[in-house]
């Protein structure tokens, strides 16, 4: 297994908002590769899936619908040390809280619609790149 790889997703919000290429462009900048990417939308069961994690908050029905609601462009990024890296370069979860220049400073909507995943580890990473690319052995 890579540990130089993170998933990520620009999430309904940021794609509604017409927040792509400036995503991109960040992305870009902050020294990532591309290794795959495409625009997709979750459907319930892909979301509830997941997020099985946060299936007992209170907020999972909202975070559901929310990921449902819109297409999402879903991205394997390579770079040295990425999972933290890409941590670094979104923000805080909830954007007020973000540092400024961070991607969830620009563009982030609200804690529950805080347009970009990241992945939170190395081996998360994985299982949610296998998640939306499974059996592209390529990547
Ligand atoms: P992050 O790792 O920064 O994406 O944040 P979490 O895994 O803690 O949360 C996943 C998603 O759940 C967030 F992107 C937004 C949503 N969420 C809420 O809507 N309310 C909360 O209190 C916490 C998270």
């Amino acid at each position: 297994m890579t540990t130089n790889r993170t998933f990520t997703m620009i999430k309904p919000d940021a794609v509604e908002n017409g927040h792509i290429g400036a995503i991109l462009d960040k992305i870009n900048a902050g020294g990532f590769r591309i290794v795959a990417m495409k625009m997709t939308q979750m459907t319930q069961r892909d979301a509830e899936a997941f997020y099985a994690i946060h299936n007992e908050r209170p907020f999972f029905g909202e975070l559901v619908a929310f990921m449902t609601r819109g297409p999402i462009i879903a991205a394997i990024l390579e770079k040295e040390n990425a999972v933290e890296d890409f941590r670094s370069l979104i923000g805080a979860t909830n954007p007020a809280d973000a540092a400024d220049g961070t991607i969830r400073k620009l563009y982030a909507t609200s804690l529950g619609e805080n347009a970009v995943h990241g992945s939170d580890s190395d081996e998360n990473a994985k299982i949610e790149g296998d998640f939306h690319f499974s059996g592209r052995e390529q990547f």
